[in-house]
């Protein structure tokens, strides 16, 4: 077993996997940015170095400054978490030279699957069902008019360097092709310094759904089961949760058992993600992430499976500690991710000092934070702040008790996305478990909702003021998260 591990990353993906690292008697390395000295990951490690200035080119981002800490320190290996190093096969690489275990798939696997365009004939090869769509990079107008003819319109084209969204264009017809092929070029070129595009067709408000897979270095592999990611805005999630409410027990095992079987024939070491549009009752492959992922929580909570510990020991060279005959399904679990973002100014990220952090508790309830009182939130990068996961035997009992974990958090001195969520958990399509990657924008009522939800905490705030006049504004802040939280009532 790993001795030593290095964490290159920040947050609460840091704390995750460190908390993992304790109950495995495995030592901690944190590595932090300038902006970072408060923050609690550096506090929670056993040894922390400062690695560069708070831009993440300059500090998460520099290999050399990572790989030279490991060695100093004598890590065995590096978590790199999701994000920044994450998915870089050239920082794998550099691990594998350096002698350093990276926790997650070799650098071969990694660039394979971040070129999308071989990732797709893999899969297509492996015997899992892809999007209609081309095999080989599109060059150039003609050739997409070529393909556009036997797929037929409205189609997608997408950046073979890319992810996530970016330089993606949905072409309606014909006349937008031309145009649409060279943009997406151009962006494909800026981004990711890949000029390569492919073309999909274009399925319209399709569901997110993806199977989490596990493979060790001796060749097994197994799923534990799906996450629906739908609930999402301009490519970031928002609320995953699982089971997903349209998959039945038979698509599940199908699925599944396809999505291990191509980790199998990838030679996939660590634990990953193989992602889905569902549309019209299929299953389309979308891509695949060699990483872990924010939203592994919802996983575990229905399956009690530790992925972050799985990972150590897959790295560390032992064989998964589960047999895919003895993973269950056990209730249904759902995951808030919570931002430090203004819901009344477009979502924008709002930083500064956390004044009051009380974060909720009780039967069910799980928080991955990786914030405290006080502490500073620092403008650089995400702004998830912390994620709120809550498990139980049934959906309508998590919708329930995720209000209630939502009524009980209090986080006073920075905007967050709070709002949006009690907003979501009571919006009745969503209580159906009717919806696609398209909802937010679809639900036009959501923005006045969550007016409403603020102005009545504004509300209590303004009777306070009126009751103790120009008081402390920390103090009357949290006796409103407090007043929130007993549903007490301020009389005046
Ligand atoms: C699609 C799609 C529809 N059809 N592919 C967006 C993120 C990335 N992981 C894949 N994405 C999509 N791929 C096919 N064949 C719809 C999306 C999609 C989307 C695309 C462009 C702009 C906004 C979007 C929002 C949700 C999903």
């Amino acid at each position: 077993m790993i001795r030593k591990l290095l964490i290159a990353n920040r947050g609460e993906i840091a704390i995750r996997i460190m908390r993992a690292c304790r109950e495995m008697g495995i030592a901690t390395i944190a590595v932090y940015s300038e902006a970072d000295k408060e923050a609690f990951f550096v506090k929670y490690a056993d040894e922390s170095f400062c690695i560069g200035p708070p831009p993440a080119r300059e500090s998460y981002l520099n290999i050399e400054k990572v790989i030279e800490v490991a060695m100093k320190c004598g890590a065995e290996a590096i978590h790199p978490g999701y994000g920044f190093l994450a998915e870089s096969s050239k920082f794998a690489q550099a691990c594998e030279d350096a002698d350093i275990k990276f926790v997650g798939p070799s650098s071969r696997v990694i660039e394979l699957l971040g070129d999308k365009i071989r990732a797709r004939s893999e899969m297509k090869k492996a015997g899992v069902p892809v999007v209609p769509g081309t095999e080989e990079c599109v060059v150039d107008p003609d050739q997409a008019r070529i393909v556009a003819e036997t797929i037929g319109y409205p189609l997608i084209i997408k950046p073979s360097g890319g992810g996530g969204g970016i330089g993606m264009t949905i072409v309606a017809h014909e006349g937008e092709l031309a145009s649409a092929v060279k943009s997406s070029q151009a962006i494909a070129t800026n981004t990711f310094g890949i000029c390569d595009v492919y073309i999909e067709k274009y399925l319209s408000n399709p569901r997110h759904i993806e199977f989490q897979i596990l493979g060790d270095s001796r060749g097994n592999a197994i799923h534990l089961g799906e996450r629906e990611c739908s609930i999402q805005r301009r490519h970031q999630k928002l609320i995953e949760e699982s089971p997903s409410p349209v998959v039945t027990s038979e698509m599940r095992e199908e699925m599944g058992a396809i999505a291990a079987k191509a980790a199998r024939s990838l030679g996939y070491e660590g634990a990953g993600t193989i992602e889905f549009l569902f549309f019209d009752g299929k299953f389309y492959f979308l891509e695949v992430n060699a990483r872990v992922q924010v939203e592994h929580p919802v996983t575990e909570m229905v399956t009690a499976v530790d992925i972050v510990k799985e990972q150590i020991r897959i790295a560390s060279g032992l064989p998964l500690s589960i047999k895919q005959e003895e993973v269950r399904i056990n209730g249904w679990a759902m995951e808030c991710r919570i931002n430090a973002e203004d819901p009344l100014n477009d979502f924008e990220p709002s930083s500064g000092r956390l004044e009051v952090y009380h974060p909720p508790s009780g039967f069910g309830v799980r928080v991955d934070d990786g914030v405290y009182a006080h502490c500073p939130i620092p403008p650089y990068y995400d702004p998830m702040i912390s994620k709120l996961i809550v498990w139980g035997s049934e959906r309508d009992e998590i919708v329930r008790r995720m209000q209630r974990a939502l009524d009980e958090y209090v986080i006073v001195g920075i905007q967050t996305n709070i709002p949006f969520h009690k907003a979501m958990m009571n919006n009745l399509r969503f209580l159906k478990g009717e919806i696609d990657t398209n909802f937010i924008d679809k639900e036009t009522t959501l923005l006045k909702e969550i007016k409403g939800i603020l102005e009545q905490s504004k509300s209590r705030e303004e009777k306070l003021r009126r009751l103790f006049g120009n008081w402390n504004r920390k103090r009357i802040a949290a006796i409103v998260g407090a007043t929130a939280v007993t549903k007490m009532a301020i009389r005046e």
